[in-house]
């Protein structure tokens, strides 16, 4: 233990461990922030490092060693370089040319592999590798952490069968720390929170209300749309993607009761006019719900203006929300002039099969939809931070839909449980159908349902 304690030492004197405000990869946020990565340049500790961690691997039976990419790369580099056992690597996202493999390296399937992570939160990064290890007929059996920050991710994957250990546990080396006095005031305080944090539910992020999402959300759109879903008790939004405006009216007419918003395309409307608007503005008012202007807009500012306030849609007369990628970077939505009575959501990350979307594109794009004051939420598939409103589209009961024209579909209670929706988004299934009425109940229910239930579980 005092070899490792000194260790551990060692390399918190590298600035491993940071105090503030941190958003973790799984969404939850965090005081405490651990990055093994400055490890990579000082060759020493690597070397120490990888000798205590083969000193606790749960067994040697394993033929390959592998790292969770990219901060456990160099670490089961110099494992397999200490071991002699040798190493393959396993790509975050394939490279989409040449071979497209997603292990490099030479392996047969059968093989045991030895999994090495560094920092264990859910848990839920290192399950990702491991499936894709076990796809291409790898045996995975071990697996070797650095750090557990005893959130409830060791335990995730001990239950799934696999034998994990961790050289360090989070409470112990801050308290080792505190003994030592490495610790500022500040840091100690922060500590105090973390644990405290720590006992209620794992520490896991909890489900916010729409009413304390209110607090969160300071655009009066933004405001709007919770109230109004408050009052209709419904987080449907149906996505009327139909060519002709007497059939969106007829739709509006038969579902507006249902809806909070009504999400349009009006560049496929083939008889598109003002007064078509003016009428549907009108149905909106009446039955309280908001008009949402699918445009995704995604040029360089200058054009974006142009197309948000011109040409014959003319979109921000009328639309309450609109649509905008931020691929063209954050001054592509800065000086757009919106209204006051309008509010901005940004494509974080789509829905559609084969996205190109990777993790740091889609952090990056959260980032600036949080800096920017005229974004009230975001699309995405995941959690993300409590001060944007998520929006899903994709959903459908069916699971026959998951992959249906290059859209994938999942369930109002897949998108409220698993990524912490706001707002579903609805098209075909309510349109297309029979009895878009009918239809439209079962999914407001559903919605309506999914996030009752998502609260209750995560307040218990
Ligand atoms: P559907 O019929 O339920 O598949 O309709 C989905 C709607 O949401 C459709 O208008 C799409 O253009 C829109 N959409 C989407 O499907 N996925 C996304 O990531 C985004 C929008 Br952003």
């Amino acid at each position: 233990m005092e070899k490792k304690e000194q260790f551990f030492l060692k390399i918190y004197n590298l600035g491993i461990i940071k105090f503030g405000n941190f958003t973790l990869k799984s969404g939850m946020n965090s005081p405490i922030y651990i990055d093994f990565r400055p490890i990579a340049s000082r060759p020493d500790l690597l070397i120490k490092l990888s000798d205590l961690l083969l000193h606790e691997v749960p067994s040697t039976n394993f033929e390959l060693i592998c790292g969770v990419p990219y901060a456990a790369l160099p670490i089961a580099t110099t494992l397999s370089l200490r071991s002699n056992i040798p190493l393959i690597i396993k790509r975050k996202e394939n490279k989409g040319y040449g071979t497209k493999r997603m292990i490099e390296g030479i392996y047969k399937k059968g093989q045991n592999c030895l999994l090495i992570e560094d920092v264990i939160t859910s848990g839920d990064s290192l399950l990702k590798t491991v499936i894709d290890l076990e796809k291409e007929g790898l045996i995975i059996k071990d697996i070797m952490s650095i750090l557990d920050r005893e959130q409830g991710g060791i335990e995730n994957i001990k239950k799934r069968g696999y034998n994990i250990r961790t050289l360090f546990r989070i409470g112990e080396v801050l308290k080792m720390l505190e003994k030592k006095h490495f610790l500022k005031k500040k840091e100690r305080h922060m500590i105090k929170f973390f644990f405290k944090k720590k006992n209620i539910k794992n520490f896991k992020k909890k489900r916010l209300s729409y009413e304390e999402k209110k607090e969160n959300i300071y655009h009066p759109i933004g405001k709007k749309l919770l109230d109004i879903t408050l009052k209709k008790k419904t987080n449907l939004i149906v996505s009327a993607d139909l060519v002709c405006s007497k059939n969106i009216l007829k739709l509006v007419n038969l579902i507006g009761d249902l809806i909070c918003g009504l999400k349009l395309h009006v560049d496929i409307i083939n008889d598109f006019s003002l007064s078509f608007i003016n009428q549907l503005k009108n149905i909106s008012i009446e039955k309280n719900f908001l008009l949402f202007e699918d445009r995704k807009l995604c040029d360089v500012g200058p054009t974006n203006y142009l197309q948000l306030h011109y040409g014959i849609h003319k979109i921000s007369s009328w639309a309450d929300i609109i649509t905008a990628h931020v691929l063209a970077g954050s001054d592509s939505i800065q000086n757009l002039k919106i209204p006051s009575s309008m509010g901005l959501v940004t494509i974080s990350e789509m829905s559609s099969y084969g996205r190109l979307s990777d993790d740091n594109y889609i952090r990056k794009a959260l980032n600036i939809s949080l800096k920017n004051t005229k974004v009230i939420g975001t699309v995405a598939q995941r959690k993300i931070d409590d001060k944007l409103l998520l929006f899903t589209p994709g959903i459908n009961f069916s699971s026959l839909k998951k992959n249906h024209f290059g859209n994938t579909y999942i369930h109002p209670l897949q998108a409220f449980e698993k990524n912490g929706s706001d707002f579903i988004i609805v098209g075909k299934a309510i349109y297309e159908s029979n009895n878009p009425k009918i239809e439209a109940e079962k999914y407001r229910n559903a919605g309506w349902k999914a996030y009752e239930n998502v609260l209750l579980m995560e307040y218990k």
